[in-house]
């Protein structure tokens, strides 16, 4: 028998990804999408339109928020995994609608898992658990970076939403022997990354301007915060470690380095062969290439409590499950901004 996944949020980045690695490993995929008034599934309408559609790879409309969809779809599925990839993810968004971010990241990971206890309690849970948790005060982090024993602090309604969801998921593990495990994952990208979220932003700015250097400047907010960036597929190929290992567990996953956004802004140029400068400071501070200005600050972008710092330490992971990423930061944006020009040019 092939074994049978279901995936929240397959229409997102690790979503598309994950769904590809797994039919690689000859799961049969299922997926749950929002209806939307216009088309969500661009990431992965190559396998809406082959010829897997409805015997390998299925979609079933549903929603976090809804616990009789996610009822009826566990007990009807019976997947032997569950991976929780769903959730609102922008986390200055989660400013602006935090009782929502918290129905469908907090409250939605109850949901899933209480029909999982309820229908199919034989089915494996991943809780897409995220580096937000910690809160990224500099003088809170341990000096290796954080792992599965430091302590949280999130700073946003997002990281507070998936603290709960993080709590949840420990909690039906140890309450109803679940096999519930969390992957606390840093920020990882890739070219399939939403294009409000910075790593893409930058690069598909610079594969604009790599063409045309007439656009206007790149507007960023907080170039200082500091990122543990890694590559999704690295990610979600984490993912499945967790869910084929035998035992729940948490687990980090996390590249080990950490850059500001500044030096991602640098490495895309550097990649372009180009030379950008900085001058001046906080609100006033630009980067200028070739004698003309291609970054300013926007006030916009910032967030009412920052996570300034993020490291990972993730021994745990690569001692017991053999894991190890295969990009670091340079060969990221690489592969970011190859993709990304060879994209644009169709
Ligand atoms: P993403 O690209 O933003 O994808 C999010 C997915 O969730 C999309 O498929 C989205 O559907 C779906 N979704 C949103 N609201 C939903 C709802 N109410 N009900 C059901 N599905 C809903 O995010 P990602 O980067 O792939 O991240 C995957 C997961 O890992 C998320 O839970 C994220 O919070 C977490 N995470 C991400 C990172 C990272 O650096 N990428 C790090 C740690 C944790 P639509 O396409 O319809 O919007
Ligand atoms: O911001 C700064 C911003 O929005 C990164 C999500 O996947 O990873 C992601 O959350 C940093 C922040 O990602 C802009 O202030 C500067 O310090 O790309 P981001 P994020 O907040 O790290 C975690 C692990 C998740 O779990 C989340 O789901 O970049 N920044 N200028 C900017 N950020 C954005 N978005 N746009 C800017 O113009």
């Amino acid at each position: 028998m092939r074994p049978i996944s279901l995936i929240t949020g397959i229409t997102g980045q690790d979503g598309s990804i994950l769904s590809r690695l797994l039919l690689g490993k000859g799961h049969k995929v299922h997926g749950i999408i929002r209806r939307s008034s216009s088309f969500n599934t661009n990431r992965i309408d190559d396998l809406i339109e082959s010829k897997i559609y409805d015997q390998d790879f299925f979609l079933h409309y549903g929603d976090l928020t809804d616990s009789g969809n996610l009822d009826r779809l566990i007990s009807e599925i019976k997947p032997q995994y569950l991976f929780n990839l769903g959730a609102m993810s922008h986390v200055k968004v989660s400013f602006e609608v935090p009782e929502y971010t918290a129905q469908v990241d907090g409250i939605g990971v109850l949901r899933v898992l209480d029909a999982i206890y309820k229908y199919y309690p034989e089915c494996r849970f991943y809780q897409a658990s995220t580096s937000e948790l910690y809160g990224g005060i500099p003088s809170e982090m341990p000096s290796n970076g954080y792992d599965e024993t430091s302590d949280f602090h999130p700073r946003s309604p997002y990281g507070a939403a998936k603290l709960y969801g993080y709590w949840i998921t420990k909690n039906y593990r140890e309450a109803y022997n679940l096999f519930a495990s969390n992957g606390i994952l840093f920020n990882h990208t890739s070219f399939y990354r939403g294009p409000t979220f910075v790593s893409k932003k930058i690069v598909s700015w610079c594969a604009q301007w790599y063409k045309n250097n007439q656009i206007q400047p790149l507007q960023l907010g907080n170039l200082n915060a500091k990122r543990d960036f890694g590559h999704a597929l690295d990610f979600c190929r984490a993912m499945i470690l967790i869910m084929e290992h035998d035992r729940p567990d948490d687990w980090v996953i996390a590249t080990g380095e950490t850059h500001t956004i500044k030096e991602f802004v640098n490495s895309c140029f550097d990649w372009m062969n180009k030379k950008i400068e900085w001058t001046g400071t906080g609100l006033d501070e630009k980067g200028i290439c070739d004698g003309k200005i291609v970054v300013e600050i926007n006030e916009r972008y910032f967030r009412p409590s920052e996570v300034e710092l993020l490291l990972g330490n993730s021994t745990k992971a690569r001692t017991i499950l053999g894991w190890k990423p295969q990009y670091d930061f340079i060969s990221l944006v690489d592969d970011m901004m190859s993709n990304e020009i060879k994209n644009q040019r169709g």
